[in-house]
């Protein structure tokens, strides 16, 4: 393992953003950033900041799963303070952020599996974890968190699922990740700036969603649907055709996707 070249300045120096990143709490270790963020979110960290750690010891999931992050992965919270924009859009700001800073930085392609997973060649590189908080009738702030394998062979750490792949691992060679950092921090205050000023996304989201035109088994709660896969909609909610021709929208966020 080559000794990592992140750090709280490399990813300020050179960052191109007007507030996404510009406060940005770095550390080599912790156990979740959701939490770190959540915290300093409480205690009214400005929108944009930026919790960022090189590894987790208790990275989470989706519906209590767990989020492996070892050396050579990165785990990021964003912390945004949302009024304009549905908080469904978020899963296709952060999504699409994460596929449009691979690309850039390394020219692999990228697939995103509804709703929150982002796909090299079938393989899970990054996972999304949306987490907001209420106050009064208005949102107080919503944390992104992502998680990018970057430079790490998942075959050598069993704890990671034989699903997952990483840039290093796709490429064959390593991927600066303060570049990649940056990149992904930029993509995403524009695709929030340019979703909260009313532009569609959903469309670019759709094309690179690898789960339509499949038949999937979706489950939420104790409630599982089967169908056909067949588009999105505006706010990015799943549109399950059923066997018998009915239609039912399954909103973003609240489920897991079985092929
Ligand atoms: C996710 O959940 O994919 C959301 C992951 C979000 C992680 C970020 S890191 C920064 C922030 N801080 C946190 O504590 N979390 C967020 P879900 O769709 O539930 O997928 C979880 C599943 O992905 C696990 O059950 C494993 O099967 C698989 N998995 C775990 N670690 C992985 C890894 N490093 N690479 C690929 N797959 C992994």
């Amino acid at each position: 393992m080559v000794r990592s070249e992140l750090s709280q300045a490399s990813i300020l120096k050179g960052l191109r953003t007007g507030f996404v990143g510009q406060s940005l709490l770095y550390y080599p270790t912790l156990n979740s950033t959701m939490d770190t963020a959540r915290q300093v979110a409480r205690e009214g960290a400005a929108e944009g900041t930026v919790v960022l750690a090189e590894q987790q010891t208790g990275g989470r999931g989706r519906l209590g799963r767990r989020w492996i992050s070892p050396p050579g992965s990165v785990s990021l919270s964003i912390i945004l303070r949302p009024t304009l924009i549905p908080l469904t859009h978020l899963i296709m700001v952060a999504s699409l952020a994460v596929t449009h800073s691979i690309e850039t930085v390394t020219s692999l392609s990228t697939q995103i599996k509804w709703p929150n997973d982002i796909l090299i060649r079938g393989k899970k590189v990054a996972g999304i974890l949306t987490e907001g908080e209420l106050r009064g009738n208005g949102v107080d702030f919503v944390i992104i968190g992502i998680g990018l394998n970057i430079n790490l062979d998942p075959a050598t750490l069993p704890q990671i699922p034989a699903t997952a792949t990483s840039l290093s691992q796709e490429l064959r060679r390593e991927v600066p990740p303060t570049r990649l950092v940056q990149c992904l921090l930029s993509e995403t205050e524009k695709l929030y700036l340019a979703a909260s000023g009313g532009e569609p996304l959903h469309q670019e989201w759709q094309q690179r969603l690898e789960t339509l035109g499949k038949r999937v088994r979706v489950k939420f709660g104790k409630t599982v649907e089967v169908g056909y896969a067949e588009s999105v909609d505006s706010d990015g909610s799943l549109l399950l055709r059923h066997p018998d021709g009915t239609l039912v929208r399954i909103v973003a966020g609240d489920i897991t996707l079985h092929d």
